[in-house]
């Protein structure tokens, strides 16, 4: 891969307004500038789930695997195992990751498995039409739910510090210069880094205006304090009006998943599936 052109020639399909269009220019952007850094384009690895968003890997020109709906983790765990030296970025739904791949979420924070999950949190299922998700908050109207939810939603930021999340923060969908400078800080953390990105879906929840009136950046937050994370996180409960905090809420350094294993542990393992390949190979089985 010897451009730099990034772009595709698939037919954009979201919606006009989507936030999704927030995330894509701002990984673009944050990709470009990684790879005239120094990474290679091939080191780059783009996971998707099942959804609106996941269609964001036909909009770039990179690797990348289309994977099954929750199925984002399991597929970026494989392949960051396969060959750590690969940047594996994961970009999956509130209902994707929040709903049916809850459990591989949690699992992967607690691993710190070093990839980049970017969580484009629209509070609700969208290329399904709207459905109430794990973060919709109580009283959403939808087709699931047409006399509102009866649930409270998670906090997915709170989930990820108690699972043990080195690099946790939120972004917003309205403008590119928060999410750039979080989405290349997520790439450049070692370990397992979670983004909610608050990425409106026009059609179905269009909260521009609400979080417009309540998002603010944080300023003078210590990241490495875990008790000041954990208090900010709770700040918001993705219920209440109140404001809502921007930014990088914790980061710490951790050994990685794959960097506890014995160095040279996993390529010997690949070494020695590659001898009984050959040998099955010559025995023509
Ligand atoms: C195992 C499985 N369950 C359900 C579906 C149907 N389905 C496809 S997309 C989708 C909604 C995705 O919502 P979300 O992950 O929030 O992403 P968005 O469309 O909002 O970006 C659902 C339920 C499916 N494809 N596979």
């Amino acid at each position: 891969m010897s451009t730099l052109n990034l772009n595709t020639y698939a037919k954009n399909t979201w919606c006009i307004g989507c936030g999704n269009f927030a995330i894509l220019n701002a990984i673009r952007l944050v990709i470009t500038e990684l790879i005239k850094e120094g990474t290679p384009a091939e080191n780059f690895v783009l996971v998707s789930g099942i959804g609106c968003h996941a269609k964001i890997v036909d909009y770039i020109n990179l690797n990348s695997f289309y994977s099954l709906h929750g199925r984002v983790i399991p597929v970026a765990t494989a392949i960051k195992i396969a060959d750590p030296s690969l940047k594996v970025i994961g970009f999956s739904g509130d209902g994707d990751s929040y709903g049916e791949g809850l459990e591989h979420l949690l699992f992967a924070a607690k691993r710190n498995i070093d990839i980049t999950m970017i969580i484009h949190n629209n509070r609700v299922y969208g290329l399904t039409t709207g459905q109430f998700t794990p973060t919709s908050p109580s009283g959403y109207k939808g087709r699931s739910t047409p006399y509102g939810n009866k649930e409270k939603p998670f906090n997915p930021l709170e989930l990820m510090l108690a699972s043990n999340a080195s690099f946790v923060a939120r972004g917003f969908s309205h403008g590119i210069d928060l999410l750039k400078k979080i989405f290349k800080e997520a790439i450049l953390h070692k370990g397992f880094s979670l983004i909610d990105v608050l990425q409106v879906c026009v059609t179905f929840y269009n909260m521009y205006e609400y979080y417009d009136k309540r998002v603010y950046v944080m300023e003078n937050h210590n990241e490495t304090d875990f008790d000041q994370a954990m208090k900010k996180a709770k700040e918001w409960d993705y219920n209440s009006d109140t404001k809502i905090p921007l930014g990088i809420f914790y980061r710490k350094k951790e050994i990685t998943f794959e960097d506890s294993f014995q160095t040279g542990i996993i390529s010997e393992t690949i070494d020695r599936k590659q001898k009984i390949y050959e040998h099955l190979m010559k025995k023509n089985l």
